[in-house]
């Protein structure tokens, strides 16, 4: 296991978040003007400092750790950098970079916020291969190359909201889900897609616990009608770069109008399912989380009331105190998928 200093970004002056930002705005502004650009293609190099600002000895020792391979950077080079408006996007602030690579959920590395961040640095994730199964026309175990070549990645901001009341604004890379399950062609007897992520105690320290709480692998399902809504989403970046490790490297779920614990992490497995397939948190306390976990500031969790939350980082200056949305601000995108449903029963 990998123990690391404090992470030296905290001192940083010139953060990821802000050549993210500077970067943003000359993509606006090269959009505007009608310039041909690259689309984000130059983005991660910029974001790793390649411009010789000296950024690159500043950096976060996940984004310097390994160059990815060739394919991965093609990929990246694709990314779709019209502005997105509605739907997909946000104008509020984003969580700073260092906040959502270094306060984490991810059992897996450890239960403290920090643990992810100090332990999974290492996580080694090439190769990596995703195996689909069960009720499927096309199964089969696709390495990760194969797996993405056909998707075009795209940029969305989502809020993701965690059940224990904390929140972040995190600009993701992806693709949607849904264009990945009319790739793989569900049959008539599909109802539910699930999710595995990888069982590796060897590189999960977490995985090695006697004591853990979490029956590994991690778990996680949708209803086939939640999968193919146009915002579940396939990340495999976040802030214009790959997937930290910490964050669910190399590709992880994103279901923002669910709370945090839906949006499984580095997912080796995706298996459809005619019955409603188990999950983690639901097989530890189903009193506690249920299958739908979405977000509902009416239905509280018994050790926590979910009407407010925390929109991270705090600072000396604002509590980050305010109201959680109905399904977390998207119900003009959902609400229709529970229509007839009682929502405090089906929590
Ligand atoms: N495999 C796995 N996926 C996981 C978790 C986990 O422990 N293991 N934690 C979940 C929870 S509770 C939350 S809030 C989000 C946090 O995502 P983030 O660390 O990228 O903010 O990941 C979710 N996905
Ligand atoms: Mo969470």
């Amino acid at each position: 296991m990998l123990i690391k200093s404090a992470p030296d970004i905290l001192s940083s002056e010139i953060t990821p978040e802000s050549v993210y930002r500077n970067r943003r705005q000359f993509m606006a502004d090269a959009l505007k003007l009608g310039i041909a650009t690259g689309g984000l293609a130059a983005m991660p190099g910029a974001a790793l400092g390649a411009s010789g600002d000296g950024l690159r000895a500043r950096a976060p020792a996940d984004m310097e750790r390994s160059a990815p391979a060739a394919w991965w950077q093609d990929k990246f080079a694709g990314i779709d950098a019209a502005e997105r408006g509605g739907n997909f996007w946000t104008d509020e602030d984003l969580t700073p970079y260092r906040d959502v690579v270094t306060y984490n959920n991810f059992y897996e590395f450890g239960t403290d916020k920090s643990d992810p961040y100090q332990n999974a640095q290492s996580f080694d994730v090439d190769p990596w291969s995703i195996e689909i199964a069960g009720e499927v026309d096309n199964p089969g175990t696709y390495d990760l190359e194969d797996f993405m070549k056909p998707h075009q990645l795209e940029e969305r901001i989502y809020r993701l909201r965690c059940v224990e009341r904390w929140s972040m604004v995190i600009p993701w890379i992806g693709f949607p889900l849904a264009d990945l399950i009319k790739r793989v062609g569900p049959t008539s007897k599909a109802k539910y897609v699930a999710f595995e992520t990888l069982l590796d105690p060897d590189q999960m320290p977490g995985q090695r616990g006697r004591f853990s709480v979490i029956e590994w692998p991690y778990r996680e399902g949708l209803r086939m009608d939640e999968a193919m809504n146009p915002l579940s989403f396939l990340a495999v970046g976040l802030y214009g770069n790959y997937m930290p490790p910490q964050n669910g490297a190399p590709i992880r779920l994103v279901i923002p109008w669910k709370y945090g614990f839906k949006s499984i992490k580095s997912i080796v497995r995706i298996h459809f399912t005619e019955t409603e397939p188990a999950t983690s948190w639901n097989m530890l306390q189903p009193s506690e989380y249920g299958f739908y976990a979405n977000v509902n500031p009416e239905v509280h969790h018994p050790r926590w009331r979910q009407d407010m939350e925390t929109r991270l980082p705090r600072t000396l200056f604002s509590s980050g105190r305010m109201e959680t949305q109905m399904f977390n601000g998207y119900a003009d995108q959902v609400a229709h998928l529970y229509q007839g449903m009682d929502l405090a029963r089906y929590y």
